[in-house]
């Protein structure tokens, strides 16, 4: 049942919102055109001719642009007064100054009073056929409940809340509360492991309270998250309790510092069928009204160094951002299911399956399972179950249910599909082409669309453009509203010709991009903003098409992409075990995760161990140290390294080795001692 929220009459859209792109862009000297029909916040706007007119637009008149759809889309209790204050030279973002907000109210509040009934999540929950539906009036209800148990105890704006959780309603009702109350929040994704946990939390000081879940479940299996977290309290002394939802009915030992977070639940034959956050807490949770700068959540990601940074996002420009690509990359329209499969510890679960539909009122689908449990049907046979509009999804699962045969894909009903979406890493084209063919059945756009954890949401893709423009697979194509793309030469120079490959670079801020490093401003200035001054330096590669259109070729840095997840080659270097001199990770092409994990390793001299078994024990440690997927595929054990005379690690040389391109491997003659790389390449011929 849904009860009244603390929503006052403030927070309902303001006559702002109403208002149109027209009575801000004052454009002269163009054609007229409606373009209205394709963007709301375009109604009556004169002098644009359609939508590839509106994106220049919004590029070369980025202030007016930005300051009407933010007036048109979110929700303000008192309106911004400066548009933008940034300085990339100097790695300063700050949009929408002087406006306040509050995103949970953006995100539900605003639904709830004009429609409490609709579905604001399904939670397609590991158990196939066992969906359970919550509407944006319960999910209000259960952000509320939390928000007030959270300040109950003692949590306050400005603090930080870690969720290590998989995906759930308890998950994102708990990421609404904290932005309610006006707490960061920091979702660690539910597979790493105690010490990755224990380190991102250690990381911030100001973190002091966790929300987990008794046990994780997906593809069958049970994983103990709040025993994870036992083992990461031992090394976080600041972390004063530790909130516990019951995702099974297994009971975990609970000690002091532990609060259960349900207090009656509803059962049916042994299954939890209502999750209830502690009933004495009243439905009534005043939002917090925060600074459009405010933090909102932090997460980490990996980067070329040993140690995650924690990318700092804030309120109003994430949230537009968000909300504004998912309408648009997706076509998304009212009533649609937007199915995202990611999980809620990256960032396409932030952006695409919490805020970006959530501040669009759509109803999303939480997705708990694996694309291969209990069969490789399980993604179509959700899309017939929940008739789902819009599937957003990984290359590496593609990939993986490609080779099991259309059959899979057949037998459901999938006309309730409009847009097909993939994101993460390159899609290839065998993967497109069958994604689109058979998935789509030839009738869907496939929209790949490249983004990072720092760019908050969708940069670069197919979408919006006119719907019979042309797609070509395998590319992300063109850069979205307000996002100005170049690349870069090796001298820093911009390349203006096409058909042309450099750094991808962007040259204007746009507001969902990230605002800093957590704790580490310099390293921000030093990572994005200082290898182009004046650029943000995206960390991939590109290729610009004769037509100007995008492709993504790959990191520049040493950051590799397994199953679409980021992992610095350094962080897997860093696991330390006793009879390692030293090691070097590389990535490979791998058919199905898209890269894999290649490991070199010196051994300390006189260290008398079996190969295989020191293998085993390096896998075991890496899954332990950071996550499963982090754990080599291949260890090549060697007597050195290829250096220079410099006694650098020449990993352009091992690159090569790994992808068996000995033709490519280039200049040699800065080598130490070059008769170290045939050994390698004797090594690695052997280890196949
Ligand atoms: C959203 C997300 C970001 C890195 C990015 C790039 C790779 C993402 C891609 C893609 C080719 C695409 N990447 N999307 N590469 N085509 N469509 O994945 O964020 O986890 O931060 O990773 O992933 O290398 O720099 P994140």
């Amino acid at each position: 049942m849904w009860l009244p929220c603390g929503c006052t009459s403030k927070y309902v859209a303001s006559s702002f919102a109403r208002r149109t792109l027209a009575s801000y862009l004052h454009v002269s000297g163009r054609s007229r055109c409606n373009v209205a029909a394709f963007m709301p916040e375009a109604a009556g706007l004169e002098g644009v001719s359609g939508r590839a007119a509106l994106r220049e637009l919004s590029v070369s008149n980025s202030e007016s642009f930005w300051a009407a759809v933010a007036r048109h889309r979110l929700c303000w209790s008192t309106p911004f007064h400066t548009v933008q204050d940034c300085d990339l030279s100097r790695g300063k973002i700050k949009w929408f100054e002087g406006g306040k907000l509050n995103v949970s109210v953006n995100c539900l509040d605003r639904h709830v009073h004009t429609c409490p009934e609709r579905v604001a999540l399904i939670w397609e929950r590991d158990e196939r056929g066992s969906e359970m539906k919550y509407t944006y009036g319960e999910l209000l209800e259960m952000t509320c409940r939390l928000g007030n148990l959270l300040r109950r105890h003692g949590v306050k704006r400005g603090d930080c809340v870690t969720i290590y959780m998989p995906t759930c309603p308890l998950a994102v009702a708990s990421m609404l509360a904290c932005a309610r109350i006006g707490a960061a929040h920091n979702v660690v994704f539910a597979g790493f492991s105690a010490d990755a946990l224990a380190e991102r939390i250690r990381d911030g000081e100001m973190l002091l309270l966790i929300i987990t879940v008794n046990q994780g479940v997906r593809g069958g299996k049970v994983t103990e998250l709040k025993k994870t977290v036992d083992t990461a309290m031992q090394s976080c002394p600041t972390v004063k309790q530790v909130f516990v939802a019951m995702r099974t009915d297994n009971p975990v030992t609970m000690t002091a510092r532990d609060i259960a977070m349900e207090e009656v639940r509803e059962q049916k034959a042994n299954q939890i069928l209502e999750i209830q956050i502690q009933a004495v807490e009243d439905v009534v949770c005043e939002p917090a009204v925060m600074n459009s700068e405010d933090v909102l959540f932090l997460l980490y990601t990996s980067g070329s160094t040993g140690k995650p940074k924690g990318l700092v996002h804030t309120q109003a420009g994430y949230l537009l951002y968000a909300a504004l690509t998912h309408r648009y990359v997706f076509s998304y329209h009212d009533g649609d299911v937007f199915g995202c499969v990611a999980d809620i510890g990256w960032i396409t679960g932030h952006s695409y399956v919490v805020y970006g539909p959530l501040a669009n009122g759509a109803t999303t689908v939480l997705f708990e399972s694996t694309p291969i449990y209990p069969d490789p049907g399980r993604y179509w046979d959700m899309v017939e179950r929940l008739k789902i509009n819009q599937f957003y999804g990984a290359p590496t699962a593609i990939r993986l249910l490609l080779k099991y045969g259309d059959q899979w894909v057949n037998k459901y009903d999938r006309s309730t599909l409009k847009t097909l979406g993939s994101v993460g890493e390159p899609i290839n084209t065998e993967a497109w082409e069958w994604y689109h063919r058979v998935v789509g059945d030839g009738r869907c756009p496939v929209v790949d669309t490249w983004w990072q954890t720092e760019t908050g949401g969708i940069c670069i893709a197919p979408r919006p453009s006119d719907p019979d423009a042309e797609i070509v697979p395998g590319m992300a194509m063109r850069p979205f509203f307000g996002i100005n793309p170049v690349l870069m030469d090796t001298e820093g120079e911009v390349l203006t010709s096409n058909n042309t490959s450099g750094a991808l670079c962007m040259a204007q801020p746009w507001p969902g991009m990230a605002r800093t490093i957590h704790n580490n401003h310099q390293r921000f200035i030093d990572t994005y903003f200082q290898p182009y001054p004046g650029y943000f330096f995206t960390g991939d590669g590109a290729y610009r098409s004769e037509e100007g259109y995008y492709q993504i070729t790959g990191r520049l840095d040493d950051v590799i992409n397994v199953s679409g997840h980021r992992i610095g080659t350094a962080e897997i270097e860093d696991v330390v075990c006793p009879a390692v001199a030293e090691s070097a990770v590389v990535g490979y092409t791998h058919s199905i995760k898209g890269q894999g994990v290649y490991a070199f390793v010196v051994l300390k001299k006189g260290i008398d161990v079996q190969e295989a078994d020191l293998s085993r024990q390096l896998n075991g440690m890496v899954s332990e140290k950071i996550a499963k997927y982090a754990s080599p595929d291949f260890i090549q054990f060697a007597k050195r390294l290829p250096k220079t005379r410099s006694g650098k690690i020449m990993r352009r040389v091992l690159r090569k080795v790994v992808e068996s391109d000995l033709e490519g491997l280039g200049d040699l003659s800065t080598l130490d001692d070059p008769a170290a790389v045939q050994e390698i390449i004797q090594g690695h011929e052997k280890l196949l």
